[in-house]
């Protein structure tokens, strides 16, 4: 952004010879650090593949992490949140009908481990180069009154442009509807950032029809929270699974593919 600095003997306009300069040193900068940013993209973007990621891109969290469950002094100079996903498999969802199964619940903690440790991996990388890296883990909860995390993956991964909020309240990607989880790193390294992909489910409401607890309807806005949440915690009543997981929404959604 160009800083635009009140002169002192024009106090009412903009001092030309400042702009001018501000605009010289702003494409300086530019110059230098944008292909550093783009340079740590890729590399982060290839270190992520290599780590058996399917899904990579980078969030400018500058106005959003003050809601983040995490001190602003740790915060203070991580501007920007690396959002990773890792796919889930499409044979094991098939399993899976009106419940979770046990096939399910241990894959789910599988990708939750190994998210974490990309996660782990990206950010011992990134602090051996100099910077800052906070790996967020994939699925803890600090707050078990309100069902809150540190942050919100899926709203960072609508940021870094590797889906939308479908109707069953899920990040829902192009090519893995909601097929996928997530973890985040949360960074000062320079990095070229994201935009949102700007798409939505259409007219699929196939998750909708099948989910057991009736929670979904029209929009995410819709998306009764407290009903989802009933339901799987019958499932893990039943013993069906020991953690808090579902899932009959995730293995029908193609995002909007038939
Ligand atoms: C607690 C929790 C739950 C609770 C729900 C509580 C809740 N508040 O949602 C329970 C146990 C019920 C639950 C259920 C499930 N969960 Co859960 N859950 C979490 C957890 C740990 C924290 C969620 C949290 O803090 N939310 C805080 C609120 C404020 O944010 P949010 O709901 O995530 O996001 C909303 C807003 O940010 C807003 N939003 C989104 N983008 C944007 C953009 C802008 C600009 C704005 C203004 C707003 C906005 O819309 C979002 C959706 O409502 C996250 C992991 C994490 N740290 O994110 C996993 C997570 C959300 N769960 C996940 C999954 C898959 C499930 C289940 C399918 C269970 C399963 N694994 O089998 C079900 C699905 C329920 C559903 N359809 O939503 C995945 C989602 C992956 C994906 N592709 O989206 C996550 C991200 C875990 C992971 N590491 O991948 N979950
Ligand atoms: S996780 Fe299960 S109960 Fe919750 S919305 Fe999806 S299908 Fe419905
Ligand atoms: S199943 Fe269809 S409606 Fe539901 S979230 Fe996926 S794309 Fe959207």
């Amino acid at each position: 952004m160009i800083k635009y600095e009140v002169s002192r003997a024009n106090p009412r306009g903009f001092s030309k010879r400042n702009t001018q300069a501000a605009i010289f040193t702003r494409a300086i900068k530019g110059a230098v650090f944008w292909p550093r940013m783009y340079k740590n993209y890729l590399v982060l973007r290839k270190l992520s593949r290599g780590e058996g990621m399917d899904l990579f891109g980078v969030a400018d969290i500058r106005l959003v992490k003050n809601e983040f469950a995490i001190s602003p002094a740790t915060l203070q100079s991580l501007d920007r949140a690396v959002c990773l996903g890792l796919r889930i498999s499409q044979a094991v969802l098939s399993e899976m009908r009106e419940k979770p199964t046990r096939l399910y619940f241990h894959h789910y903690k599988i990708i939750n481990s190994l998210l974490d440790q990309a996660a782990l991996r990206l950010a011992n990388f990134i602090q051996r180069k100099g910077y800052l890296a906070l790996p967020v883990p994939a699925t803890q909860i600090i707050d078990w009154e309100k069902n809150l995390a540190h942050l919100s993956h899926r709203k960072l991964g609508v940021m870094a442009g590797l889906g939308w909020i479908g109707r069953n309240n899920l990040l829902v990607n192009e090519r893995f509807g909601s097929q996928f989880r997530l973890v985040s790193v949360l960074t000062d390294m320079p990095l070229k950032t994201d935009k949102p992909v700007g798409k939505s489910c259409g007219k699929c409401r196939l998750c909708a029809n099948v989910c057991p607890a009736q929670a979904i309807y029209e929009g995410p806005e819709d998306f009764d929270r407290d009903k989802c949440f009933q339901k799987i915690k019958s499932f893990q009543a039943q013993r069906q699974v020991e953690q808090f997981v579902c899932g009959v929404c995730v293995n029908v959604c193609r995002g909007g593919r038939k």
